[in-house]
């Protein structure tokens, strides 16, 4: 379970983030509201909400779940591999000590955003990406045995990061589409595919037992229902022009 999530407002810089989704430009009022609803559906699976104050510096900073690793044990702070990405944990360092006894870094030359890492119990799959390097994972993958936790590689080819494309729903329940369908790694979960055309529908998060999902993809939604779980749609558009999506948004713990 769940008690807490750190959410970082975006600000009007998001129009300058990283991007090559091709559906155009944010509109940043309503990305307001959207981030305003993601976080009122956090609220409602019963977890106290951590604001970060917005950055002009960071254009893609309300993307918080890139910045560092939360655990039940320890939190580790991530070096970004997007160059304009990095610096943006700075303000993790001064925040996680109020919530976590042990906190570790990860160090340059290693480069991880943890949109690469999945949580499966205490085993931590991770993402080879254009962001996330060998050495990064490396030094993850030994944070993560420091503290009694185990970790693995996973390469991708097709998406940004590992859980653009794959997301975990507790009870052996994998979400996948794309080239996740087919890894032997995955093989053992029981897994709900979605379909290429809904592969944005893809990137969902379980939260204390329900599972907030993209607004607008009726099919992925009707088919992690029918696996039993309670589905809230929230509608992330402009979130979506940038790449990003639901677990992008908060680091929860
Ligand atoms: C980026 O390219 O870094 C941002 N525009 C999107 C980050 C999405 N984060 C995530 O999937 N964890």
């Amino acid at each position: 379970m769940f008690t807490h999530a750190i959410v970082r407002k975006p600000s009007l810089a998001m129009l300058k983030g990283i991007t090559t989704a091709n559906l155009g430009e944010p509109d940043y009022e309503k990305a307001l509201q959207q981030h305003q609803s993601y976080v009122q559906a956090l609220q409602a699976c019963g977890l106290t909400i951590i604001t970060m104050p917005s950055t002009s510096t960071f254009p893609d900073s309300c993307f918080v779940e890139d910045t560092a690793l939360l655990t039940r044990r320890c939190a580790i702070i991530a070096r970004l591999g997007a160059p304009t990405r990095q610096g943006e944990e700075a303000d993790l360092r001064e925040l996680l000590p109020t919530y976590f006894d042990h906190v570790e870094t990860i160090e340059a030359p290693g480069t991880i955003e943890p949109g690469d890492i999945m949580m499966v119990g205490d085993h931590f799959y991770i993402g080879l990406s254009n962001r996330t390097n060998a050495e990064g994972a490396r030094q993850m993958i030994a944070l993560l045995e420091k503290y009694g936790y185990s970790g693995s590689t996973v390469v991708l080819t097709d998406m940004l990061h590992l859980k653009t494309g794959v997301s975990y729903l507790e009870n052996n329940s994998l979400v996948a589409c794309g080239e996740f369908l087919r890894k032997p790694e995955f093989s053992n979960f029981d897994l709900i595919a979605i379909d290429a055309a809904e592969s944005y529908a893809a990137n969902c998060i379980w939260v204390n037992g329900a599972v907030i999902v993209p607004a607008g993809f009726p099919n992925s939604a009707g088919k992690i229902e029918a696996a039993g779980y309670p589905v809230i749609p929230i509608d992330v558009s402009e979130f979506q022009k940038l790449d990003g999506g639901l677990s992008c948004l908060s680091l929860r713990f």
